[in-house]
């Protein structure tokens, strides 16, 4: 007798990666098996465009994953568990986290989420639980808000062009941005305005791979952006390149901003972003001379300590020239706040009695074990972020989690250096296996994909681990009874969008602001409706007009002298922060951590492209495989993140390296202003 065996189903789905592009996709299944990920050429922005990490994504679907809780039986970080029931694992968590409430209030538990999906739902999952619990709240600030300070600071909301406007631009610029590593599906539009007759110029510290494929690339030295745009603006001011009536009516210009510009020649910013005077100088006239320059600019220049001043001096350029109010002009950062969303059904605020403490997620190490941390975190619960991979200063945050008066439970879809060092793990759902709803930080559509695929082994969603948590501690509210698919429904009731029948069977509703509203021609979302040159910090040392302001590593004495080289760790082809770092056969495309390095500072220390070079600071130590390349600058040195701890001797990855110095104005991670010294093994 033959079994019929029905034939493979397309569908679509969207992609739950931190990445600004969102894609959609189209999603063949075998069978309760994923076969393969392709683009959705139907999608209005990503266009068919995917990238190569998710169309391997059934690597990750379908290779080693956690299928049930585990219990720790070995030393923490050793990585011996043994399987335990849903039952033995929520009845753990829940005697510990009652008896951690009991003895030491709400705030001794600190729920650590982030990056691992967009959705909608999943993502905001643990706050509705930290809001009734009174857990430690976490000020999320490892990724945007740095940069977001910066353009706050002028434009005062994150819309701006859409992407697909740049068609009608004749100069784009990417800057700080690896858009062909970081978010394909603008790439696809770059190339469209090429074959327009646009040229593409990419500013960044090293040849990436966006600056390979560029007309030209600039490339200061990190953490001098605001150097390089301020003189860019002394030109133009001095060449009759400004568009005065615009900066009359949309902007704060004043004369004494046009004094201090004045002094910022190119031949003062030659000296401190290693660029020539010249070069500067041709920028500032193609820049100026553009018809409608298109600026997008990434969040690479805001993982530096002065990284809000330079993103705002950038972000100062189309308002000088009035490339705002062009077709195919203006600037782009992020477009997060056009999606006017009302999430409270998710994240349940109004559960909350007292408003607890909210800590820093960048500055996990020092909170796990600094005395001082008072109440002392007792309780951490790890989901959907894998802090011991892509937090900064990652030897105190393995000293943290090392702590045997820790109770660390992790929500993950596989091992993990974060998992590693639980006391209970959880198995959790893919994107392809439960619901969500997608909104985008870099094109302007909301998107639900559907749960696809049956959840593997015993895995379950955010949501689900939540309410039934939350249930256990004996907390009764309605809102822990509600799952995904009724608070898909009431977000989407609640922020008076149409319902999800209604639109499920095309994916999407576009949220775009009108063009006016992209372009601001109706005024910036500022006081008096003008974009702010006067960043207006509220921080006493922070300069207040653009300019460069010295405050990175490099900028102190002590440190530049000992450790001679810049060091950035930017994103990697392959991975997604941590995400995919496990998966074997990615680990094998990629190989063994490299660190790229000028041949002038390889050959001064006798480095030997391919032999190991030992890379150190004063946080630590890794070895890696050296990379003698020009693609880099002399003076900086940079590994693509991020890799598994086991993937070096030393058993810590990169962020071993990282410091967690605070940054100004309000918190983040500076990643790509570290300061190092190399030498062979
Ligand atoms: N393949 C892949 N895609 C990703 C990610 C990934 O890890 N891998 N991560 C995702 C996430 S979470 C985010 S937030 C986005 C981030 O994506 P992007 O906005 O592209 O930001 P970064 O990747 O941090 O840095 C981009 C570039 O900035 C450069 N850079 C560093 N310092 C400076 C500086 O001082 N000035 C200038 N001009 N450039 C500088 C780096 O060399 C790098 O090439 O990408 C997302 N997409
Ligand atoms: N050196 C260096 N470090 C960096 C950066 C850098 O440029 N350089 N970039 C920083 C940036 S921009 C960011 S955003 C952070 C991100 O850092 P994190 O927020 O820690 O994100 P990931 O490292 O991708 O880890 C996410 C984890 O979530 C899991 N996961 C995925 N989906 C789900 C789900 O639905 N539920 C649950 N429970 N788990 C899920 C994945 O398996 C993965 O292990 O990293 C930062 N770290
Ligand atoms: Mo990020």
């Amino acid at each position: 007798m033959t079994t019929t065996h029905p034939p493979p189903t397309l569908h679509r789905a969207v992609c739950a990666l931190d990445c600004p592009g969102c894609c959609s996709l189209l999603v063949e299944i075998d069978n309760g098996r994923l076969l393969s990920v392709r683009g959705n050429p139907e999608h209005p922005f990503t266009q068919g465009t995917i990238c190569g990490k998710v169309s391997r994504f059934a690597e990750l679907q379908h290779g080693p994953r956690i299928s049930t809780p585990l219990l720790r039986v070995g030393h923490k970080g050793e990585g011996r568990f043994r399987p335990a029931s849903w039952e033995e694992a929520m009845g753990m968590m829940t005697d510990r986290f009652g008896e951690i409430i009991a003895k030491e209030g709400g705030e001794a538990i600190l729920p650590y989420h982030y990056g691992g999906t967009m959705g909608l739902v999943q993502r905001q999952a643990p706050e509705r639980l930290t809001h009734r619990a009174g857990f430690s709240r976490l000020d999320r600030n490892i990724c945007y808000n740095i940069g977001w300070a910066g353009w706050q600071a002028g434009v005062g909301t994150a819309i701006g062009p859409d992407a697909s406007e740049m068609v009608d631009s004749d100069l784009i610029i990417l800057w700080g941005i690896n858009a062909a590593v970081t978010h394909i599906s603008l790439m696809g539009w770059v190339k469209k305005a090429r074959k327009n007759g646009a040229k593409l110029l990419v500013v960044d510290p090293y040849r990436n791979h966006t600056a390979r494929l560029a007309d030209q690339h600039i490339a200061p030295k990190p953490g001098t952006d605001a150097a390089l745009a301020v003189a860019m603006m002394q030109v133009m001011l001095a060449e009759g390149l400004a568009d005065t009536p615009y900066l009359e009516q949309f902007t704060d210009f004043n004369d004494p901003l046009r004094a201090h510009l004045h002094t910022r020649t190119p031949e003062w910013a030659a000296d401190i972003t290693g660029l020539s005077p010249e070069t500067i100088r041709a920028f500032a006239r193609l820049y100026g001379h553009a018809k409608a320059p298109f600026l997008r600019i990434g969040l690479g220049m805001s993982r530096q300590r002065n990284g809000a001043v330079n993103l705002h001096a950038v972000s100062c350029l189309p308002a000088l020239t009035g490339a705002w109010s062009k077709p195919g002009g203006g600037a782009l950062f992020a477009t997060g706040d056009a999606f006017k969303l009302n999430v409270e059904a998710i994240r349940q605020t109004t559960l909350m009695t007292t408003p607890s403490r909210i800590l820093d997620m960048s500055r996990l190490g020092e909170l796990l074990t600094n005395p001082q941390t008072n109440p002392p975190i007792r309780g951490l619960l790890v989901s959907h972020a894998n802090p011991a991979g892509s937090c900064p200063d990652l030897h105190q945050v393995q000293a943290g989690l090392t702590r045997a008066d820790l109770f660390t439970v992790v929500h993950e879809i596989v091992m993990t250096d974060t998992a590693r060092f639980a006391d209970l793990i959880l198995p959790a759902t893919t994107f392809l296996e439960h619901g969500d709803l997608y909104k985008s930080y870099g094109q302007y559509t909301l998107q639900y994909s559907p749960p696809l695929l049956p959840p593997h082994g015993e895995a379950r969603c955010n949501i689900d681990v939540v309410n039934a948590l939350a249930q256990r501690l004996g907390y009764q509210d309605a809102a822990f009874q509600w799952d995904t698919t009724e608070l898909i429904r009431r977000l989407l009731d609640d922020s008076h969008l149409p319902a999800l029948e209604t639109w499920q069977a095309t994916g999407w509703l576009s949220q775009a602001p009108t063009w006016r509203q992209r372009h601001f021609m109706d005024g910036f979302a500022k006081p008096e409706g003008r974009f702010h040159f006067m960043p207006g910090w509220n921080h006493p040392q922070m300069p207040a007009m653009p300019d460069h302001w010295p405050v990175n590593r490099r900028d102190i004495k002590s440190e530049a002298d000992t450790y001679p080289l810049d060091f950035m760790t930017p994103p990697a082809l392959d991975v997604l922060n941590t995400t995919f770092t496990g998966v074997t056969a990615a680990q094998k495309r990629r190989g063994p951590p490299t660190l790229w390095i000028h041949p002038q500072d390889a050959q001064q220390r006798g480095i030997i492209h391919g032999a190991p070079v030992q890379v150190s600071n004063h946080l630590g130590q890794l070895t890696l495989i050296a990379k003698v390349t020009e693609d880099t600058q002399p003076g900086l040195c940079l590994c693509e993140s991020n890799h598994q701890a086991n993937e070096f001797p030393e058993k810590i990855s990169l962020n071993a390296l990282s410091h967690a110095d605070p940054v100004a104005p309000q918190g983040g991670a500076a990643f790509h202003d570290n300061r190092v010294e190399v030498r062979c093994v």
